[in-house]
């Protein structure tokens, strides 16, 4: 058997859902169509997708193309939900790019285009919706080679565009459809076909496209060992599923298969995509997609059996740029923390924060909260309130800090001696603990108690924001080893503990980063802007009234010019909203998480320069975050030495 994981992507509303729902009907999967419209669509199956007539998570149904078996998953169009789109490039085997006849290549078309190319995958354009009126096939089809690929070829022709009537017809073979076959398999060419979701038209060619243009899998032998990538997790009936594509061998139940990092895991239940459900199998082979049950501990983007070249990859899009605090009735917060920590499981671009009483999700925008409120309520029964939408800030170490606290000596109360010295780390190398004592010198257990102490509390700096990146090194360690009066039993007050390094760890830390200063960081974008050239002075002016820098605008022909530069991520939802008054409706901008950087003072300006951050050239002591600063305070930069 041949197989092809194929990934329906687009803008939102270009028609994804509707046309997945079209080629499961063409090929006999359901009998009844269903519409977005009328919410009763197969891959729009959550509640909330089909009130809202978006598609929030991802899904996955099967059907027959000649002798291929293609798992279709249809992505979400919201930026809000890329996370899922992300999770989905991981598995396939090649993609179609639905855009609109009539919208033609927006934002998001672009974003997706560039994480397709990077990743190499084969993809085919299908221009949707040549039946609405103001539908536009021949343009779309330019502005595609123009901005999304120069190596697109279409192969066929729309008549009767913007009529319920509209129809294609192939173009003739000139002689290079077979060169297209080849070069559209290894992702260097792509061709473009047309036709409408709602009508059908063009269908039944873009299905028989898929096995043509798009290169399929064959299950091979199940003679090597199973091995897979996990790409989503999810839970039905509150047990745990973890969704695998399968790349080599085959996977059965009662399998113990190997997780990494030691975890070690039984397949309970096994399940494959199969035509519009899951079905029941007592084996999962290469190519397909195996629904599992029994890994209790499966993380998105574990991989399961031996590791293959390429397994291993980083996320094609940018970390959420905002965060919110969630909080609920007294008495529910613990429910509440741990419905947000499955959430976050199953989405791990989410991070979930939780210091004393208070609990913080990253975001990437207003729909997501919303839409995560109403999964709250609706699946863990937890009335959540939400704070407002705010960029996630970060909190940079600015040199170097030493504390030592001596067991029992001025003042320290606990049988615990530790040294900690902290450096900046590079960004994005997250928090790393080194140990410059001995590690002979104390029980294993009391290095990792500080250790997790270390890190825990790195979650929420002296400004009250995380410090994602810092070397920790313990300098210093000393304990008071087990003991006790003659004829009594161990003596807690005279030995040292696991909690005496717990207490004393956050003092020591505190002083040291203390020592060392911190800079309150904020998410910046870097933008692209496509706006019509008598235009540019008006949007120069407002990025820059926004604390944002253009870098260059180049005329790109036919009055089009393309400004690129760098903005606050604060700023990015205020750019989006004015852009459209400024350029006559034309204008169109991307913006992407490019790295943190010192907030500014009073001016929102940044530098002048390209990427690259200048700690330096912002220290300035603010009395008010002193006195705590951070979420809520006014204070916009802080440093704070001793
Ligand atoms: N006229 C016309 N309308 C279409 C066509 N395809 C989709 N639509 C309509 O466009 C709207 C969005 O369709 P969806 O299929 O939900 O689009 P989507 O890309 O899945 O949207 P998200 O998943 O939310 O990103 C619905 O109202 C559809 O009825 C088409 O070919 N022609
Ligand atoms: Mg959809």
């Amino acid at each position: 058997m041949s197989y092809l994981n194929l990934g329906i992507v687009a803008h939102v509303d270009a028609g994804k859902t509707s046309l997945t729902e079209r080629l499961l009907h063409h090929a006999g999967v359901i009998d009844r169509l269903g519409s977005v419209d009328g919410g009763d669509t197969l891959t729009d199956s959550l509640a909330l997708e089909r009130e809202r007539g978006i598609t929030i998570r991802a899904s996955v149904a099967s059907f027959p193309a000649g002798d291929v078996s293609v798992n279709v998953l249809d992505t979400p169009g919201h930026p809000d939900f890329i996370a899922e789109v992300d999770r989905s490039l991981a598995v396939l085997d090649g993609a179609v790019l639905v855009l609109s006849a009539v919208e033609g290549v927006q934002a998001q078309t672009l974003v997706l285009m560039r994480a397709l190319q990077r990743l190499r995958l084969p993809v085919i354009v299908f221009v949707n919706k040549i039946d609405r009126r103001g539908a536009r096939p021949d343009a779309v089809a330019d502005a595609v080679a123009r901005r999304l690929s120069p190596d697109v070829l279409p192969v066929q022709r729309v008549l009767g565009a913007g009529t319920p009537a509209a129809r294609v017809e192939p173009l003739p073979d000139d002689g290079l459809r077979a060169w297209l076959g080849d070069e559209s398999r290894r992702g260097a060419a792509h061709p473009v076909l047309f036709g409408s979701a709602v009508t059908g038209v063009g269908v039944p060619e873009l299905a028989a496209a898929l096995g043509t243009y798009l290169p399929v899998v064959s299950d091979g032998t199940h003679a090597a060992a199973p091995s897979g990538v996990v790409f989503a997790i999810d839970r039905e009936d509150g047990r745990k599923r973890a969704f695998v594509r399968m790349r080599e061998g085959a996977l059965r139940v009662r399998d113990r298969i190997d997780l990494g990092h030691g975890r070690s895991e039984r397949v309970t239940g096994l399940r494959v995509a199969h035509r519009g459900t899951l079905e029941a199998r007592s084996t999962a082979g290469a190519g397909q997609i195996a629904v599992v049950q029994g890994l209790a501990t499966a993380r998105v983007g574990d991989v399961v059996g031996p590791r293959l070249p390429g397994d291993e990859r980083a996320s094609q899009f940018p970390p959420p740029s905002y965060e919110t605090v969630v909080d609920a009735v007294p008495g529910e917060r613990g429910r509440l923390y741990a419905a947000l920590s499955e959430l976050a499981e199953q989405d791990p671009l989410i991070r979930v924060r939780r210091r004393d009483e208070e609990i913080t999700v990253s975001l990437y925008g207003e729909v997501q909260r919303e839409v995560l409120a109403a999964i709250l309520q609706r699946e863990y029964r937890v009335e959540a309130r939400f704070g407002e939408v705010r960029t996630a800030r970060t909190e940079r170490l600015v040199g170097a800090g030493h504390a030592v606290e001596i067991k029992k000596q001025n003042g320290n109360e606990f049988h615990a001696t530790i040294g900690l010295r902290v450096e900046p780390g590079t960004p994005g190398s997250g928090v790393t603990f080194e140990l410059e004592c001995e590690r002979g010198s104390m029980p294993p257990a009391f290095f990792d108690a500080t250790e997790d102490t270390v890190r825990l509390e790195l979650a929420r700096g002296p400004l009250h924001w995380p410090v994602p990146d810092a070397r920790v090194v313990m300098t210093h360690s000393g304990y008071s080893p087990r003991q006790s009066h003659m004829h009594q039993k161990f003596n807690k007050a005279m030995s040292s503990t696991g909690a005496d390094f717990r207490g004393l760890a956050p003092r020591v830390l505190a002083a040291a980063v203390r020592r060392a200063g911190t800079v309150v960081c904020e998410p910046v974008h870097r933008f692209v802007i496509e706006l019509p050239e008598d235009t540019v002075g008006p949007v120069a002016s407002l990025v820059g009234r926004l604390g944002g820098m253009p870098f260059e605008s180049r005329a790109s022909g036919s009055g089009i010019v393309v400004m690129r530069g760098e903005i606050p991520a604060a700023s990015v939802a205020a750019l989006q909203r004015d852009l459209p008054g400024l350029t006559h409706g034309e204008g169109m901008c991307r913006t992407e998480h490019d790295r943190f950087e010192p907030v500014r003072v009073g001016v929102r300006a940044l530098r002048g320069g390209a990427a690259g951050s200048a700690a330096g050239s912002t220290k300035r002591t603010c009395s008010c975050c002193q006195d705590g600063g951070g979420p809520g305070s006014n204070c916009m930069v802080g440093v704070v030495r001793n």
